[in-house]
């Protein structure tokens, strides 16, 4: 990694890696798998550009944090899935403008597949990951994988949704369906808590209060609970699901599903605080949702206010995860 020229406080190398890093996935203890998939967005796209929008404005990203100290040290490494994802994804938009829901979902499902054995490889070789969507959909295969490695954990979700519809507009795998889908498909998952949540349907709202696995802090309740008792119903492992719109709008103006309302930016990092300071360890996370503004040229793509604040939410949950790890 070139130590002697590397100053983690001078600009990114324009050739370098994620957050201006040089580490191979070999030698990282975190990597960072790009997963560019919107082919189930319902409202805005724009998603599927997130990865490359938050890699591009990771070089911006001061490699000392006030939060979570200097993560880079261990080594965090930018990879990507098999190429068959792309065409799949190329494929799932074609059927979706012809209406073959049926070849949507089949083509989902082999996305889902994809990623599951990705993050299962990259486990199996002793790496922590983290997933970089793309829509929130492409987190389900990374906590089935995560949850088949680790039986009994937990899920904190930290989302404006719910995402406990069984379907959505026809789509079984949709973005709306991710936490459905979870805790139908993982044995492994034994809690949910969501964080944030301000909008969702009458079945999903009855499926928190009839599902015993789920617990949901709606986001008009947060002023009044500590994150300890919005934790507490976690086990000891945990992963981290965030969709970027659990945040107030104004940190990610361009996700595809805005809502008002939202956490406050200090506020994701003392709920990540208290997680990490509880004890409870995190065994990997997604970062969903981000979308740069929509129509903005490839070589600008690092300018996207959005993809700034996905950048440094990245590093903070790379540097949370890792500082979690046991000794
Ligand atoms: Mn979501």
């Amino acid at each position: 990694m070139g130590v002697n020229s590397f100053d983690p406080d001078g600009p990114a190398d324009p050739g370098s890696g994620v957050f201006g890093l040089c580490t191979p996935a070999e030698e990282a203890a975190l990597v960072l798998l790009a997963a560019p998939w919107e082919a189930t967005v319902s409202y805005r796209g724009g998603t599927a550009r997130g990865p490359e929008a938050i890699l591009a404005a990771s070089h911006q990203v001061e490699l000392f944090d006030l939060e979570v100290g200097t993560p880079y040290e261990q080594g965090i490494a930018w990879v990507r899935p098999k190429p068959e994802l792309a065409s799949f994804h190329r494929e799932a938009l074609s059927a979706r403008k012809r209406g073959d829901t049926e070849a949507v979902n089949r083509l989902c499902h082999q996305m889902v597949e994809i990623i599951s054995e990705a993050v299962d490889e990259w486990m199996g070789q002793g790496r922590i990951v983290g997933l970089v969507g793309g829509d929130h959909s492409t987190a389900v295969g990374a906590m089935e994988a995560a949850a088949r490695r680790n039986p009994g954990i937990g899920i904190l979700q930290i989302d404006a949704h719910a995402d406990l519809r069984e379907a959505y507009q026809g789509y079984t795998n949709s973005h709306a369906s991710v936490m459905y889908n979870v805790l139908k498909r993982a044995e492994g998952v034994a809690r949910l808590v969501q964080v944030g949540v301000r909008d969702l349907g009458e079945q999903e709202y009855d499926r928190i209060h009839s599902d015993p696995r789920i617990v949901c802090s709606f986001d008009r309740d947060l002023h009044r609970l500590s994150w300890e008792e919005v934790l507490a119903p976690l086990p000891n492992s945990v992963w981290v699901s965030c969709d970027i719109d659990g945040l107030e709008p104004s940190l990610c103006p361009n996700t595809g599903t805005p809502v008002p309302g939202g956490l406050r930016w200090d506020q994701v990092s003392s709920l990540l605080n208290a997680l990490v300071a509880s004890g409870r360890r995190i065994v990997g996370f997604d970062l969903c949702e981000v979308s740069p503004a929509p129509g903005l040229e490839q070589e600008r793509l690092g300018e996207s206010w959005d993809a700034a604040v996905g950048a440094r939410l990245l590093y903070r949950l790379a540097g949370w995860t890792l500082r979690s790890q046991p000794n």
